[in-house]
């Protein structure tokens, strides 16, 4: 007797914007124009900030630096999705999402260049920093959509993980509890084919990773990540689905990245320049472009213009990291414990013996009270 079937299911592809710039009418989007608009500029501020980033960081005015080059869709477009009031928790690929949601590029540039003061999001928005350990953050985004349903809030909670991340332990746990809770959590994965040198293929058998959502009761979908318009659509989607009290949502928007893993890595070693060159061909900035270009929206001269004011924001915000007041040492002992372990307490007792006699010459502040306490 054949087995009976209890249940199947499918996992579907969103895919609206072609390479070329043509459009599937029946699922493109109805975005306002300035939105586009607003889409196509950060897109490609951001793109050109990369390529200062990573030029500032070869020449040893920055820290290791991790590109975005290639992402910039699924980088931009989902934050421009969210309500300030929205949870948004980026990964450390995520420049674009901080500002599409307003933070300077001046604080970006604090970060990677080993300054806390760069974790400086716009007051009026739930920004979190991400953390640097690939996926413990997707339990916090459970409890903060958690926390939004049980308040009755209409807050969602949006995250990004990239692919290596999704065959994290983390994964299983954030999405186990998200899909019993039917929590407003978004964890858009960010395939960009490559977790440092270990290809896509290599990470998991699944054929696809939006499959994975159909296991814990959230939805799950594909989606092109170089397409903006895809991208928009997913995730304006998933957000309507949470405000509705309708669960989590599982996006894998595929896309690829063009540059190293960080400024700490030579792709050059793992991958073949034909397979780069493929995904070139792909590009999601260039692509918005076209589209625009078809509604008439933009054209050369505006491109031209936009890409004059780009460079002169980009060299001013490098400006201003540059002639930033220099940290007081002593703020790496601060924000890490409530009460804090004598170890710490001695060693920051310590450095701050040793800064007494520079305090005038490194300008600094009032040094900061000792937190905490010996036991
Ligand atoms: C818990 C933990 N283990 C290992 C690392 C080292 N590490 C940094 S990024 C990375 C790969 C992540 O790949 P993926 O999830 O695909 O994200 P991508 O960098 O491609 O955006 C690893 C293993 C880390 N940061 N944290
Ligand atoms: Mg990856």
């Amino acid at each position: 007797m054949p087995l009976r079937t209890i249940e199947e299911t499918k996992i579907q592809r969103l895919e609206i914007l072609s390479p070329d710039g043509t459009v599937d009418p029946e699922l493109e989007p109805k975005i306002p124009e300035d939105v586009l608009l607003d889409m196509y500029r950060k897109m490609v501020e951001i793109r050109l900030f990369d390529e200062k980033a990573f030029k500032l960081q070869r020449q040893g005015r920055l820290g290791t630096y991790p590109q975005i080059l290639g992402q910039e869709a699924t980088q931009i477009v989902p934050a421009l999705c969210l309500k300030p009031k929205d949870w948004m928790v980026p990964t450390y690929r995520g420049q674009g999402a901080y500002y599409a949601r307003g933070m300077r590029l001046l604080y970006s540039l604090l970060y990677w260049g080993g300054d806390d003061r760069g974790v400086k999001y716009p007051d009026q928005n739930n920004d979190m920093i991400f953390s640097i350990p690939v996926g413990t953050h997707l339990t916090q985004v459970a409890g903060l959509a958690w926390g939004a349903k049980l308040r009755k809030e209409p807050w969602v909670a949006l995250t990004w993980l990239g692919d290596g991340t999704s065959s994290k332990g983390d994964f299983h746990e954030a999405l186990t509890f998200a899909g019993q809770f039917r929590i407003p959590a978004i964890y858009l994965i960010e395939n960009n084919h490559w977790a440092i040198s270990i290809p896509r293929e290599k990470q998991s058998a699944a054929t696809t990773l939006a499959q994975k959502a159909w296991g814990y009761g959230a939805f799950g979908l594909q989606v092109d990540g170089n397409d903006a318009l895809a991208v928009y659509r997913a995730v304006s989607e998933a957000v309507e689905r949470g405000r509705r009290g309708e669960g989590p949502t599982v996006l894998e928007c595929e896309t690829y990245r063009l540059g190293h893993h960080t400024t700490a890595d030579d792709a050059t070693r793992y991958r073949s320049e034909g397979e780069v060159e493929a995904w070139r061909k792909k590009d999601p900035v260039l692509r918005l472009r076209k589209y625009l270009e078809n509604k008439k929206i933009w054209d050369n001269e505006r491109e031209k213009t936009l890409l004059q004011r780009a460079e002169a924001m980009i060299d001013s915000e490098v400006a201003a990291y540059e002639q930033f007041p220099p940290p007081n040492p002593l703020d790496m002992f601060a924000n890490n414990f409530a009460v804090a372990p004598w170890p710490l307490i001695e060693q920051r007792l310590e450095l701050e013996e040793s800064l007494k006699h520079k305090k005038g010459e490194l300008g600094m502040l009032e040094l900061p009270p000792v937190e905490g306490r010996f036991p």
